[in-house]
């Protein structure tokens, strides 16, 4: 293939265009435009017809950008505009050349933009950077993962190093790359879930005994009511936008509960449909809810409450009483505690009007089949378990579980991280699995729990873990406290990415580092027994099998599979038993253990199969079993607390633009909020501004409100006027990561508080554009 140079256009400070205001709808026409003008520019025709048309198809592969499921009935092509862009960068034929890395140390990596850095194209050759040296340079394979065994085995302990995994990896890899991580004899397995739907697997373990999604696909068309809880569909999981137009179209209504009038919450325009292109599109959300950030606990509590009046006013007729004494415990300490709730906090808290929780109240009543969904608005939140707890009394206290068009739904972010999950990517995987794996690999698996990414993040700050070995992801960038995290990577002996594309993680390292460059989702695997495919789960339970469609950009490339085969060879070899060449050679074999060790993947290489994959069991959603300690469903009683904010300050939430894909940055543009050509904005309420003496358009430094002794500050972001909630701010992750401090984490999950951090804006002292310096000096490459 014929190398094409990057283009890379960094925007400069004074090129930065506000639009007015939100988007008031998403999709349509310009939707298409925007994602298939970079695929077939770059791709060319042949290679984005095999691409962005072959996601989600049958015989294709699972689109890389969401983990929202597929509908059973696909059409042809079901478009999704962030999907395209996420394949397009995936796919892209741009490489980096072996000359790439005598050009570039490593010093100036550092100083280069995430944007930047996955614009130079897909890495292709393992390169290994020795202590002392400020260059990455190319090596064998064989030697890059003989370097990387070498220094494991040497370790004192197991426990000195962490093996972090991001939620790209399919089922294979994952159960793979756990066998040797726990092979080598560790649970120091952090995960990206640990700062995104941890707080969803917690609060649902707890309550029904499992921490996955009770609803099914057709569920969401059937609902009569969706309540959608800090999650932005339109930007982020596109294809759940066709859903909600459905469920309108059955009769359903939908509620918006978010401090921000995301586009898609307001109206949406299919570009399936010759009407949704042309036409005005649908009106989404029924009612929206404008919730003053960390809120939702207070509002949740309060329509319970006036479930449980309603009750008392008629008795025996609001409540699922059948439901609630076969299958539930608790009632009457939840209606004892929430008998105590006090409306003037509840108000205090949301920013809401009593009439507004009113008319989500007589919503809900009216409606049979209720959904609840939600994101990182509700997770990332030190209440985030509680929240999510209230999530399910709501729904408990009208049988809402377990049956058609009803359930919790927590939508998962990366597209396989679910399935992770389900393939042992925990540091606290429970007993059972840890003896099931013993027994069928004849090992002793260490039983004690690992590190998750905060404490990993820890552990290498005070030196106690000393390889960092990443499975994908971009945890330097992705992890809270940026300034922390940045000291703590670079305190390790040793850093190892295997990636597809160049991120900060490669720039921010290890005394030594490798990179060893993987294959994507999008490309052919041929192995020596043929063409091979991987498999992924979706945020409803749906497994199905994943086959590469495009050549790979590079034939030196691995597949993730064949790398953790070969360095489980060589670090872990015949301590237990595993044919380490077999899996390489044939992911049948991998499956073949799948089944015997993973509950409800029973004859895995026989269903995945069968008609485009299975549904895992799930006791909630499929016969109203609840696998907890007493078998029944669990309404708790959790105390009520809002986010408190001193005077002169603001809430801050970081949060994704339209145009990228969690640390990787597609462009500098954000069409849903009105935002061209740059990224460092804040985005404050109009009152706030007036009241904290702040103008549109102003430079302002953010300051994070915190007595630690640390300084966490931003400097010199641009104050859009924007309709957020009074007393909220929102800026762009991952460039507010500076601010949210380390061990600042959720009760319970200990995700970072990523959407709720106490901050103060100050006036930059230089108010002149690009007059300071860039952040990062973003020059093309000639
Ligand atoms: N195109 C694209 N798709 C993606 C991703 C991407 O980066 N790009 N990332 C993937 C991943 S890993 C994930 S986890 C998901 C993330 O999907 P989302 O959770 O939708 O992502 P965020 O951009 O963090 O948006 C959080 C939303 O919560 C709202 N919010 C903030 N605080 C609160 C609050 O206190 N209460 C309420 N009710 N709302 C609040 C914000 O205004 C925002 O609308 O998307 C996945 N899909
Ligand atoms: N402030 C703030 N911080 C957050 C969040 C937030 O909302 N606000 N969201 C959090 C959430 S929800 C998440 S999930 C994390 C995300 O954290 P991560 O999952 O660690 O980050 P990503 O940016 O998704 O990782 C992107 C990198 O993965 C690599 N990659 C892509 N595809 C593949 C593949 O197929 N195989 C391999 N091996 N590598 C691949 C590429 O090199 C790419 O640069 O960030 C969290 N951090
Ligand atoms: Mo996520």
């Amino acid at each position: 293939m014929t190398r094409k140079t990057p283009q890379v256009e960094e925007p400069s400070e004074k090129e930065l265009v506000v639009e007015n205001g939100p988007k008031s709808w998403a999709a349509g026409v310009p939707g298409v435009y925007h994602s298939m003008k970079p695929a077939i520019e770059q791709m060319g025709l042949n290679r984005t017809r095999k691409t962005v048309m072959a996601m989600n198809q049958k015989d294709g592969f699972d689109c890389p950008s969401c983990a929202w499921p597929d509908p059973h009935h696909r059409k042809a092509f079901e478009f999704c505009e962030n999907g395209a862009k996420a394949v397009t960068w995936e796919a892209t034929p741009i490489t980096i050349p072996s000359s790439f890395w005598a050009e570039h140390p490593v010093s100036e990596l550092r100083s280069r933009s995430e944007y930047w850095l996955g614009m130079q194209g897909r890495l292709t050759e393992p390169v290994y950077k020795p202590a002392g040296e400020d260059h990455y340079k190319p090596v064998s394979w064989d030697e890059a993962l003989r370097i990387v065994a070498d220094k494991l085995k040497g370790l004192d302990s197991p426990d000195r190093a962490a093996f972090y995994t991001s939620g790209r990896t399919s089922n294979e890899a994952a159960f793979l790359y756990q066998l040797l991580v726990r092979g080598y004899g560790t649970n120091n397995l952090p995960d990206c879930s640990n700062m995104c739907h941890e707080s969803s697997g917690w609060a649902m373990g707890q309550t029904i005994g499992i921490g996955k999604a009770t609803v099914s696909f057709d569920d969401y068309a059937n609902a009569d009511l969706i309540i959608i809880m800090g999650q932005n569909p339109g930007t982020n999981h596109p294809r759940m936008m066709t859903e909600l137009e459905n469920c309108k179209h059955n009769g359903g209504e939908i509620v918006a509960v978010n401090p921000l009038p995301e586009a898609g919450l307001r109206r949406y325009k299919n570009p399936q449909q010759v009407n949704g292109v042309i036409g005005h599109g649908v009106q989404i959300a029924d009612q929206f809810l404008q919730i003053r950030i960390g809120g939702d606990m207070a509002l949740l509590q309060a329509v319970s409450k006036r479930v449980l009046d309603a009750e008392a006013r008629k008795p025996g007729t609001v409540l699922d009483h059948a439901f609630l004494a076969e299958h539930c415990e608790g009632l009457e300490e939840l209606k004892e505690h929430l008998a105590r709730l006090d409306e003037s906090a509840v108000l205090e808290a949301t920013g809401l009007r009593s009439e507004d929780i009113d008319e989500l109240a007589a919503r809900y009543l009216k409606a049979e089949k209720v959904i609840i969904t939600w994101a990182m608005g509700i997770t990332q939140q030190k209440k985030g378990v509680a929240t999510i707890k209230e999530i399910i009394n709501l729904l408990l206290l009208r049988g809402n579980i377990g049956k058609p068009g009803a359930g919790a739904s927590p939508i998962r972010g990366h597209s396989n991280v679910q399935g992770d999950r389900t393939m042992g990517i925990w540091e606290q995987m429970p007993q059972s699995f840890m003896e099931a794996l013993g027994k069928e690999f004849d090992f002793e698996p260490p039983r004690e729990h690992g590190t998750d990414a905060v404490e990993t993040i820890n552990q290498m700050r005070d030196g106690e873990i000393k390889v960092f070995v990443a499975l994908g992801g971009n945890l330097v960038a992705a992890i809270s406290d940026t300034n922390a995290a940045e000291a703590a990577m670079e305190n390790t002996e040793m850093t190892v990415q295997i990636s597809t594309k160049l991120n900060r993680s490669h720039a921010v390292t290890g005394r030594e580092a490798l990179i060893l460059p993987t294959m994507g989702r999008t490309e052919i695997d041929i192995q020596e027994s043929g063409p091979q495919f991987v498999s992924v789960e979706d945020t409803v339970c749906a497994v199905h099998p994943s086959w590469g469609s495009v050549e790979p950009v590079s034939h030196q490339l691995l597949s993730e599979p064949a790398i953790l085969s070969r360095l489980g060879k060589l670090l872990v070899g015949t301590k237990i038993k595993a044919d380490w060449d077999g899996f390489e050679k044939n992911y049948d074999l991998i499956r073949d253990h799948i089944s015997r060790v993973v509950g409800g993947c029973e004859d895995y290489n026989q269903r995945i199969r069968q008609d485009g994959g299975f549904v895992l069991a799930n006791g909630p959603r499929d016969s109203r079993t609840f696998p907890t300690p007493t078998g029944k469903a669990v309404l708790t009683v959790n105390d009520l607390e809002h986010v408190q904010r001193p005077a002169g300050t603001l809430i801050l939430q970081s949060m994704r633009s339209h145009d990228q894909f969690n640390t990787t940055i597609y462009s500098h543009n954000d069409r849903y909020r009105g935002i061209k050509k740059g990224r460092h904005v804040v985005f404050v309420n109009p009152d706030d501004l007036a009241e904290l003496g702040l103008a549109d358009g102003q430079y302002v430094d953010i300051r994070g409100v915190y007595e630690d002794g640390e300084e966490r500050v931003v400097r010199k972001f641009r104050v859009v006027s924007y309709p957020t909630a009074r007393g909220c701010a929102a800026a762009y992750y991952p460039e507010a990561n500076v601010l949210v401090p380390l061990n600042h984490t959720a009760e319970g999950s200990n995700t970072p508080i990523s959407k709720a951090v106490i901050v103060r804006l100050e006036p930059s002292l230089d108010q002149a554009p690009d007059s300071a310096p860039p952040v990062s000096a973003g020059a093309a490459r000639p």
